[in-house]
């Protein structure tokens, strides 16, 4: 009998769900009708669980799969895993380290880029007929130049670096914060994000949100001041975002592009209006290259694990 495996969300690399499919008992739990039914009658058989960095498992759920040997995260956030608790517990949580570094900061550079540029606007101005209408070059207002930027990295980790990479090669001159201040990082270092973000003008928001939840807040946003973007391609939660809401709707600071929200896939109506924010749905690392690298470190993680060793990506065992 195939191993029984529980998948929490989606993958979309179809090779990937072929190859889940030939060596496991895969249920999919978000298409399950009655999930507390099937639970009651399989969650003892459960050995492995497939989810994704935003989906996490919950703790009540964990504790009815007794049989569960790993935890494998079609991601790198662990923020939605009780960590602790599956350390204690022995199991194994496996994480997609490094999959997704370069997408996720090609996407942070390519919001900041749209929303200093405006791309958003000058698409929407030409495909909605405005340019004919209104042929005249102030019809659009300026944008603001990207390259030569100050910009400041809110998590000094993977991604982080890989935004830092970027913008040095369009000469921004950058500074990070983080938990504390790293040797192997050349760049410099600001203990409190309030100066970080008064000395920037972009924050790039790339850190892990486990312990970390509304550091951006007001006085955050007012430091970034009228003429600063905000990029967020972390965790929703490490925004207060009624409060960013509050700085987009009056002009405390230039824009913002977000890929992550609080309550997703609920986005406040009032960042939706805003001619200054960027939208997207949470997309940094969906890419087919990432997402086909991803899949196969989760298919590794369970094989390894239900075949008795430690996973190679585990980060509680
Ligand atoms: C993925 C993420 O969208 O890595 C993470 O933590 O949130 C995202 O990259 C998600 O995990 C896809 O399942």
């Amino acid at each position: 009998m195939k191993p029984l495996v529980l998948q929490l969300n989606p993958i979309l690399v179809p090779a990937i769900n072929q190859q889940l499919a030939s060596l496991y008992e895969v249920h999919r739990y978000y298409e399950l009708k009655n999930p507390q039914a099937w639970l009651d009658e399989n969650a003892q058989a459960v050995q492995a669980v497939i989810t994704g960095g935003h989906t996490g498992i919950s703790r009540a759920l964990l504790e009815r799969l007794p049989a569960l040997r790993v935890v494998a995260v079609n991601g790198v956030g662990t923020d939605a895993v009780d960590l602790a608790y599956c350390r204690e517990r022995g199991l194994a949580v496996t994480a997609t380290l490094g999959a997704l570094t370069e997408d996720v900061a090609d996407m942070a550079i390519g919001m900041l880029i749209s929303i200093c540029r405006q791309f958003g606007g000058g698409d929407r101005f030409v495909r909605d007929g405005l340019w004919e209408r209104f042929p005249q070059p102030s019809a659009i207002p300026l944008g603001r130049r990207f390259s030569g930027m100050r910009v400041g990295i809110v998590g000094m980790g993977r991604v982080g670096r890989a935004v830092a990479q970027r913008a040095a090669a369009f000469g921004c001159p950058l500074a990070y914060t983080d938990l504390r201040p790293m040797d192997d990082v050349p760049h410099r270092f600001v203990a409190d994000l309030v100066a970080l973000a008064r000395e920037s003008d972009a924050l790039v928001l790339s850190a892990a949100a486990d312990s970390a939840q509304g550091i951006v807040n007001a006085q955050v946003l007012d430091a970034l001041g009228p003429e600063g973007f905000l990029v967020n391609v972390a965790r929703g939660r490490l925004v207060d975002e009624a409060a960013l809401t509050e700085a987009i709707v009056a002009g405390r600071i230039a824009g913002a592009g977000l890929d992550v929200f609080v309550d997703e896939p609920h986005v406040p109506l009032a960042l939706r209006g805003s001619e200054r924010v960027l939208l997207q749905a949470h997309r940094a690392s969906a890419t087919w290259e990432t997402r086909a690298a991803m899949g196969q470190m989760v298919l590794d993680s369970v094989a390894q694990a239900l075949s008795g060793q430690r996973p190679v990506m585990s980060l509680t065992t």
